[in-house]
């Protein structure tokens, strides 16, 4: 608006006679329209471009693939203390499982009853928290024994969980993210995920790293790269091709994501999948 109004100023002004006192005046007007320009333009630049800047993409490189129980459908992954963690869906075959990378191999489980399908999990100092699809009931468990230690309840969906050492951060299908306080699920904010084309719906399950948090999209071959902060999306993960059992429905679809710190090791894996895959990112754009 200021730039605008400078430079209606300006035009209004070469319109006046070329007299000395007006060629002042006319000179006075243009250095102000020109240090408004300085002053207002890189702002107004970046107003007016940022929903147009198209997001990075990230293609993969695969770095090693593990074996992985084909019959898991899986539905929130986390890697702790050198094992996979894994919270597996459908009602009468949801199980929170402890499961060596190396071999695929469950060493512990705990079964949850008929009723409740089980969906994201994430570790919270000491504990698991799982959620479950439609029940607004997540379960706390101990993560050495796996014995059940509390519920937590909430008003949505449980779809995704992660924990950034301060908050839960949870999805339920839409396009936001509820932060929540992990001893009592009460709500302390949330944002709206958005990249250039708008709002990005189906958030399923989550992972957080390094700042970031890195979001499956429901019946997508892609991960989102949020910022937690704004929900922005600061880039895009296509794993197009990854898994040949990929079958882009609501089964076998690609929804697993894990972070070793320690490593820096990434993995991803995808709902009744041979395969969990550590990848490397690629930068494409
Ligand atoms: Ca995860």
């Amino acid at each position: 608006m200021v730039l605008a109004a400078a430079v209606e100023e300006d035009s209004a002004a070469a319109e006046l006679p070329g007299t000395g006192e007006h060629m002042q005046e006319l000179m006075k007007v243009k250095l102000l329209s020109l240090l408004l320009i300085i002053i207002f333009l890189p702002e107004a630049r970046s107003e007016e471009s940022s929903p147009l800047t198209p997001v990075p993409i990230y293609t993969y490189r695969i770095i090693k693939a593990y074996p992985h129980d084909s019959q898991a459908f899986t539905q929130g992954l986390i890697f702790k203390d050198g094992f996979l963690y894994e919270g597996t869906g459908l009602n009468g075959k949801s199980e929170l499982r402890k499961v060596k990378l190396e071999t695929g191999a469950v060493v512990q489980r705990s079964k949850l009853p008929q009723e409740f399908f089980g969906e994201g999990i994430t570790a919270v100092k000491d504990k698991i928290i799982q959620l479950t699809w439609k029940s607004q009931t997540a379960f706390v468990y101990d993560r050495k024994s796996f014995k059940l230690s509390g519920t937590l309840f909430y008003p949505t969906e449980g779809w995704g969980i992660a924990y950034d050492g301060e908050h839960v951060i949870m999805s339920d299908g839409s396009a936001y993210l509820y932060f929540l306080d992990p001893e009592t699920f009460q709500e302390t904010r949330r944002v709206e995920v958005r990249d250039d084309a708008g709002p990005v719906a189906r958030l399923n399950e989550l992972e957080y790293i390094s700042g970031e948090v890195f979001a499956n999209v429901w019946l997508k071959d892609r991960i989102a790269r949020i910022d937690p902060k704004t929900g922005r999306v600061k880039g895009w993960l296509d794993l197009k091709g990854l898994s040949p059992f990929s079958d882009g429905k609501t089964t076998k679809v690609l929804n697993g994501i894990a972070y070793d710190a320690v490593k820096d090791r990434l993995f991803v894996t995808g709902k009744l999948w041979p395969f969990v895959y550590e990848i490397k990112l690629i930068r494409l754009q």
